[in-house]
């Protein structure tokens, strides 16, 4: 069994094949924005001013902390990797055809939101149209579209519905890039055939055209998260433009090709930051990929999904964990029983996550804190010995407490704060601490833990 050890900064072992893809996209990012402006890759980004998100906006979204991203469409029938497997290993007009054989007839919107809502997820992200082109909404401005398939249902539709019904935010992943659209200048595989003739300009249309189809039919949407923007350096700015425009507290990532509203590190934990929103996006695939990867694909092992959710919180940052549906319309089942240990624990743990903001104790080896009101949350990982020690901090800790209850001792002088918790009083995974404090915690400067363990 794979194990994966997951810590704030760090980086999941890539799988190859998804590390070979983050390179390709890395190489085909350039090569594109290169190709469309028609400069140097090496042009100094400048990215033109658009307007800021509403600070309301962010907060709603941030307080969220932990959503569903969902990867689905035809190529479930394969397999195999969403849009990189388009041409290589299948072959093009083969992928492009799989849509005539999708048919989920157990496609049921409300039971992913069950599942999303088991796992503690406060919101999800489908991918309506990715590289591949494929639309899972009754689009206008193409004919490539889930109603032309045997479903002949608008996914986009009935999910947002089902958010709505269930209480939770729905949002839409929508790629720049798009190798099946005669006018975008690259097609696959990977992005990395260069078209004879292609116009960049009908593309952006039809790209505006799209958003405004999902933000006006399937709106309000808690953000619209745009990828891989090769080419749109400079148009990026059109995107948000639009967006804010039809809904005005749309949030927007910042893979328009102009930056955005919250950062996207991916495959890893974001580093702390209290300033500039941020969102982890993660599989939960054992291996890595995107689209369901099969019955033998596996789930990352419970402690590293909590993890990347603590390690997020505690950097102040959102992890956004991804599930690939099957080609029935369900979602694996393992995927599904992963992210119900993840709400249960969140069913005890939640208050020091969700509202929560990151800090004061920097993440790192040994955990990482979050606080609200006058209290911090601490999250200790790792333990040598019953006994920890944090650096001095300018309040008073009035009290200190496990937070599922048991016995901790605690001392606080100039020097810093003394914990210490039995063995059988740790938690397997996370011993959640509450320290309460004389003052708002969020009035405390940022602090580093002694590097491999605090103390
Ligand atoms: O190429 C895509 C990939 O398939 C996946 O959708 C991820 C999700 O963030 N985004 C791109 C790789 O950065």
């Amino acid at each position: 069994m794979k194990t994966w050890k997951l810590t704030a900064g760090s980086t999941a072992r890539a799988c190859p094949r998804a590390a070979l893809a983050t390179l390709w996209l890395a190489a085909t990012l350039l090569k594109g924005a290169a190709l469309a402006a028609g400069e140097s890759a090496d042009a100094p980004k400048t990215p033109p001013k658009f307007p800021p998100p509403l600070p309301e906006a962010v907060k709603r979204w941030q307080e969220r902390r932990f959503g569903m991203f969902i990867h689905w469409g035809p190529v479930s029938l394969t397999a195999k990797e969403i849009s990189w497997s388009r041409g290589a290993p299948t072959p093009i007009e083969v992928y492009d055809g799989l849509y005539q054989r999708f048919n989920p007839t157990n496609f049921n919107a409300d039971e992913w939101v069950r599942v999303a809502q088991a796992g503690g997820m406060k919101y999800l992200v489908l991918t309506t149209k990715h590289h591949d082109g494929f639309c899972l909404w009754d689009t206008k401005l193409t004919d490539y579209n889930v109603m032309n398939s045997p479903l002949h249902r608008d996914v986009v539709g009935e999910l947002a519905a089902a958010c709505r019904r269930q209480g939770i935010a729905f949002g839409a992943y929508y790629s720049t890039c798009d190798w099946h659209h005669p006018d975008f200048p690259l097609t696959s595989p990977g992005g990395s055939v260069k078209r004879e003739r292609f116009d960049l300009d009908a593309y952006n249309r039809y790209l505006l055209g799209q958003i405004s189809e999902l933000i006006t039919n399937y709106g309000p949407l808690i953000t619209l998260w745009n990828d891989v923007p090769q080419s749109f350096e400079g148009r990026g700015v059109n995107t948000i433009k639009l967006a804010r425009r039809l809904q005005p507290d749309i949030l927007i990532n910042d893979r328009t090709g102009d930056g955005g509203d919250y950062d996207t590190p991916e495959q890893r934990i974001g580093d702390f930051n209290l300033t500039r929103p941020w969102e982890s996006c993660m599989t939960i695939s054992a291996h890595g990929q995107w689209a369901w990867g099969g019955p033998e694909d596996g789930v990352k092992p419970l402690a590293a999904c909590l993890e990347m959710l603590i390690a997020a919180a505690g950097g102040d940052g959102n992890v956004l964990l991804n599930v690939g549906p099957r080609p029935d319309g369900t979602i694996d089942p393992e995927q599904a029983a992963r992210l119900k240990e993840m709400g249960d624990w969140l069913a005890q743990y939640g208050q020091s996550i969700y509202g929560t903001r990151g800090g004061p104790f920097k993440p790192g080896k040994w955990g990482a804190s979050t606080r609200q009101g006058n209290r911090i949350y601490l999250h200790v990982l790792t333990w040598e010995g019953d006994t920890f020690r944090l650096p001095a901090i300018p309040a008073k800790v009035t009290a200190a407490r496990l937070l599922r209850g048991g016995s901790l001792s605690f001392s606080q002088t100039a020097a810093g704060l003394t914990l210490a918790v039995p063995a059988a009083e740790r938690a397997a995974i996370d011993t959640v601490i509450a320290l309460d404090l004389d003052m708002p915690a969020m009035e405390l400067a940022p602090l580093a833990v002694t590097p491999g363990g605090p103390g």
